[in-house]
């Protein structure tokens, strides 16, 4: 029998500011950079040390700390019962070349808060409850994104992830065995382990919270998002003697391309999302003609149908364009939009009003694991504000006091879950 739940704030009393922003300050200067970011690509030597510093810090705790085929760090506090599932947490701990302190980083953090919260507390739960540092959410060096939950759920075949390379023709395989390396060994799980509920705290990454004044995102989903590679093959030529008639310009053809999928993804209520983040134009030389562009496209819409459609439309269109060069169009990544469960929205929002926390129902432009593991339990997000809204950029900065807040509604979510 469930006894009454307690009072918010049973466990939330126990999460603790200072820690949070210790570890979270700790955390940043792995990959630190000289304008206050991080850099700490997935895989990476400094991708490798975070996870090692979560692993010291789960051990000093006395949590067990297993990891999987692809390098996902599972951070466990027992429950009574350990015959039941977990319910789990967490985010990512690469960033973003130019990257701020606070995405994926905050999640996991605030995760570990609330197993500490949970321990100085002293409160059983009767299922375990875990925390996940997911390996290569961003899919900025490696695509696809999300390869750690994506696997871990079971959208992902792992032969596939691992000869992945980034744009030095460095495989997933090989950075994988050089960043486990950097920790201790621990236990390898399968992937697919059940999973009761998942919660996943992280900042807004947009302006909306902070517009509001609000202090807690209820998140009722994530947008759909398709990602290409494009690369176009010309032919290089002397800048001064080659008629244009007589060129295979891959920067004119790439040029012709960019501006009909402008107007493709044109959108009077600036709803649809497309960026070309990566552009490069090769061999780069002044006075040589092209022969190489290689580009990519982020496309996102809430809609499925125009996910769908839309992104359907890119490579036909890209094709059309080629001549006199060739093309070819690779889609790396592509995500239905998600809605969250209901209940677990309800839980997320009735800890903020508990708490006397401002809050407000919002969707996510942004990807997050919580988009592969909504498929697999019930799943969850909770936003906090960051500043001027900005993200994937090194001055990215969430306040002590906005931490606390979602690690506090974080923790008596959880506990409600999992107690
Ligand atoms: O791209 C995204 O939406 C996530 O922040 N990595
Ligand atoms: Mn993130
Ligand atoms: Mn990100
Ligand atoms: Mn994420």
């Amino acid at each position: 029998t469930m006894l009454a739940a307690p009072a918010f704030g049973t466990i939330a009393g126990h999460v603790r500011q200072e820690r949070l922003a210790q570890r979270l300050a700790d955390m940043g200067r792995i990959g630190a950079t000289v304008k206050g970011g991080v850099n700490r690509p997935a895989l990476s030597r400094e991708d490798g040390l975070a996870r090692a510093l979560l692993a010291s810090w789960a051990a000093a705790r006395g949590f067990s700390v297993e990891t999987d085929g692809i390098g996902n760090l599972y951070v466990r506090r027992a429950g009574s019962d350990p015959a039941l599932a977990p319910v789990m947490t967490g985010s990512h701990l690469d960033s973003q070349p130019t990257g701020g302190r606070y995405d994926g980083v905050y999640g996991v953090l605030a995760g570990f808060e609330v197993l500490e919260a949970l321990e100085d507390a002293g409160l059983p739960t009767r299922h375990p409850v875990e925390v996940v540092a997911w390996t290569n959410e961003e899919g900025s060096r490696f695509q696809p994104y999300c390869m750690g939950s994506a696997l871990f759920a079971g959208k992902m075949d792992l032969e596939m992830v691992l000869g992945c390379t980034d744009p030095q023709g460095v495989t997933v395989r090989d950075a994988l065995a050089q960043t486990l390396a950097l920790a201790p060994a621990m236990p390898v799980r399968p992937f697919g382990g059940p999973a009761a509920a998942y919660v996943e705290a992280h900042i807004e990454q947009g302006p909306r919270l902070e517009a509001e004044d609000r202090t807690i995102g209820v998140v009722s989903g994530i947008q759909g998002s398709r990602w290409f590679q494009v690369e176009v093959t010309g032919q290089e030529a002397h800048a001064g003697t080659t008629p244009h008639g007589a060129r295979k310009d891959a920067f004119q053809a790439a040029l012709r391309m960019v501006s009909a999928l402008n107007d493709l993804m044109a959108d009077p209520d600036d709803i649809v999302r497309c960026t070309f983040g990566r552009f490069e134009v090769l061999p780069g030389s002044p006075n040589t003609v092209p022969g190489k562009v290689i580009f990519t496209i982020d496309f996102r819409h809430p809609d499925a149908a125009m996910v769908k459609a839309r992104g359907d439309a890119i490579t036909p269109l890209i094709q059309a364009l080629a001549a006199p060069c060739t093309v070819a169009v690779k889609e790396t990544s592509t995500t239905s939009p998600v809605d969250f469960d209901p209940a677990v929205i309800d839980a997320v929002r009735a800890a903020a009003v508990g708490l006397g926390y401002s809050h407000m129902d919002m969707p996510s432009g942004a990807n997050h694991d919580a988009k592969f593991m909504a498929p697999r339990c019930p799943t969850g997000m909770i936003f906090i504000p960051c500043r001027d809204g900005i993200s994937h950029n090194e001055v990215e900065y969430a306040s002590p006091g906005h931490c606390h807040a979602g690690a506090a509604v974080l923790a008596e979510t959880l506990y409600r879950l999992a107690r």
